[in-house]
């Protein structure tokens, strides 16, 4: 008979876990022991919990499938609440790991180090922003617990919570035998499909509005072949930025309401017939429209279930839902219109000695991939994000709804596990300030992402929204010259032609991560950004107008 901790292992490996982020703890040693001489998944430990978590959390989206955080208990599990808070609140599978006092500890009476409260306190924190949870104290009900916890988290698309006590890691335990996804009603799924195609038929101005949950299912290729059979223009949502990068021809662009493009406006908010695919409709999505979706017309598959004007069809999988449509659609008669002009990204950087400012950023990273192809890219919350919605489109994750800064850096890191791929990471003075440390990680395992910090020396978006604080104002902390210390190589420019210069280069080098320290005047933002805000501020200004 296997262990507890192996059988832990295996489920994980089975429900599509691939790498394990963490940092250990006496808790959790033992288990860390196991992970580490087994080899049944790679390990990799950083520098500080909230980066575990959103290295897992980027690498569970961009792999489509669930990743794992490893902690100790209290002290080290408790730093991982911000990115499994945020994982849930952008429907992220992180599995978290804890370990936990030993079974016969836990009746001790003593007061155990790490305990905030009690020895349930962390349990009951995790079961708010988790959608299952197991804590294993018995070997015999362990593997039905691990196996309904992880098949949770891939039917819910959401963080789990698995505690493991330090003293039954090796106890004897049967293999957690995986649960059978839970399938739709192939009559319900007929009906619900054919609802849909006979209102899309009937519609003037259909359009296919996509976001987060698609990529959670793995379901991108399914509804870029659906937008190509049917000919429906296709757009993301803010959040789900990124989506679809591997059909772009389909996609028009990226819906920002009164912030952007008016043509990509108009073709969602005119929209007739709205087919929303995994959209969660927040604020960051859909507090700068000029017109609110008016949601007795639309089709909106969110959550398991597909609402269709005032009713609703239970449990349907959108992975399910696509291929039953996939299964019936037509094409559109030959020579049919396409119903979007493909979207137009800024390119050609004069590389002269005129100051930066943000969009420069992205007309010379568009630059780059154009010579040299894209790259997954890792975006913090800040300028930068907006930045983004300027290059062209490629994979990105980003806390585009949950908006907490830290992310971009640890993001970066986990999306270069999880693609195998050099990413590029885009990050403010500010959220570098949080997380930027975790590039000295890089080193060990051989990562050599390419990081650009837009420095305002300043929390400028802020300084958007509130221009008379002065606390907005940062010092000037030199990144550069830390990235040398940490093993990297840094560079700092200020104008068009040292940025071009600088990202060529950094695209040459090979091995140590390269930063780029893009020195930004305070008052300058994105294009995208000056919109977003004054959109945002006069939707605040007048909800009854919308
Ligand atoms: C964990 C609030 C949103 S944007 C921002 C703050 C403090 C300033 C970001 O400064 P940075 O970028 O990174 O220099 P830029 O382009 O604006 O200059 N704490 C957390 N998350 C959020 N979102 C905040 C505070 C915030
Ligand atoms: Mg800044």
């Amino acid at each position: 008979m296997p262990t507890l901790g192996q059988a832990v292992l295996d489920a994980l490996a089975a429900h599509g876990v691939r790498e394990l982020f963490g940092i250990p703890g006496d808790f959790v040693l033992p288990f860390c022991k196991l992970v580490e001489e087994s080899g049944t998944l790679p390990f990799f430990t950083l520098s500080h919990e909230p980066a575990v978590g959103f290295a897992a959390d980027a690498a569970a989206r961009f792999r489509g499938a669930p990743s794992a955080a490893i902690a100790t208990w209290g002290a080290g599990a408790f730093n991982l609440v911000n990115a499994v808070a945020g994982a849930y609140a952008e429907r992220v599978p992180v599995i978290v790991i804890s370990g936990a006092p030993g079974v016969h500890e836990r009746t001790s009476g003593w007061h155990l180090h790490h305990m905030a409260r009690a020895l349930d306190t962390q349990s009951r924190i995790f079961a708010e922003i988790t959608c299952d949870q197991a804590v294993l104290t018995d070997p015999r009900t362990a593997p039905a617990a691990i196996a309904r916890v992880l098949r949770s988290t891939v039917d819910h698309s959401l963080p789990v919570y698995l505690e493991l006590p330090r003293d039954l890691v090796g106890a004897a335990c049967a293999p957690a035998a995986p649960v059978a996804p839970r399938v739709a009603d192939p009559a319900a799924l007929a009906e619900c499909a054919d609802e849909i195609l006979a209102r899309l038929a009937a519609a003037a101005r259909p359009v296919m509005l996509v976001d987060v949950e698609l990529r959670r299912y793995g379901a991108e290729r399914q509804a870029a072949a659906l937008a190509r059979r049917l000919g429906l223009p296709v757009v993301t949502t803010f959040m789900g930025r990124g989506l679809l990068a591997a059909d772009k021809d389909v996609v028009a662009g990226t819906y920002l309401g009164a912030a952007g493009d008016g043509a990509i406006t108009a073709l969602v908010e005119e929209s007739d017939t709205p087919l929303l695919l995994g959209v969660i409709l927040s604020d960051t999505n859909f507090a700068v429209s000029h017109k609110k979706i008016d949601m007795r017309r639309a089709i909106l598959a969110l959550n398991r279930e597909v609402r269709i004007g005032h009713h609703v069809y239970p449990d349907l999988p959108l992975a399910e839902l696509l291929a039953a449509l996939l299964a019936r659609a037509t094409a559109p008669a030959p020579g049919a219109p396409p119903r979007f002009a493909p979207p137009r990204y800024p390119t050609g950087l004069v590389a002269d000695a005129t100051p930066l400012v943000p969009s420069d950023i992205a007309c010379a990273v568009n630059d780059l991939f154009a010579a040299h192809g894209p790259m997954p890219i890792a975006a913090d919350m800040g300028d930068c994000l907006f930045t983004a919605m300027e290059i062209d489109h490629a994979a990105l994750v980003a806390p585009g709804y949950y908006a907490g800064m830290g992310y971009g850096v640890p993001a970066g890191l986990g999306a270069a596990v999880a693609t195998g791929e050099r990413p590029l990471i885009l990050v403010g003075d500010g959220a570098f300030q949080m997380t930027g440390f975790e590039l000295g990680n890089c080193r060990r395992y051989g990562w050599d992402p390419i990081v650009i910090v837009f420095n305002n020396a300043s929390w400028e978006m802020l300084r958007v929204f509130q221009p008379e604080s002065r606390f907005n104002d940062l010092s000037d902390w030199g990144f550069a010259k830390l990235a040398d210390d940490l093993g990297g190589r840094g560079v700092r420019v200020a104008t068009r032609g040292e940025l071009a210069a600088a990202l060529m280069a950094a695209h040459e080098a090979r091995g140590p991560f390269q930063l780029i320290e893009a020195m930004l005047p305070r008052g300058a933002t994105s294009a995208t950004l000056a919109r977003f805000v004054a959109g945002f501020k006069a939707a605040r200004a007048s909800p009854a107008a919308r």
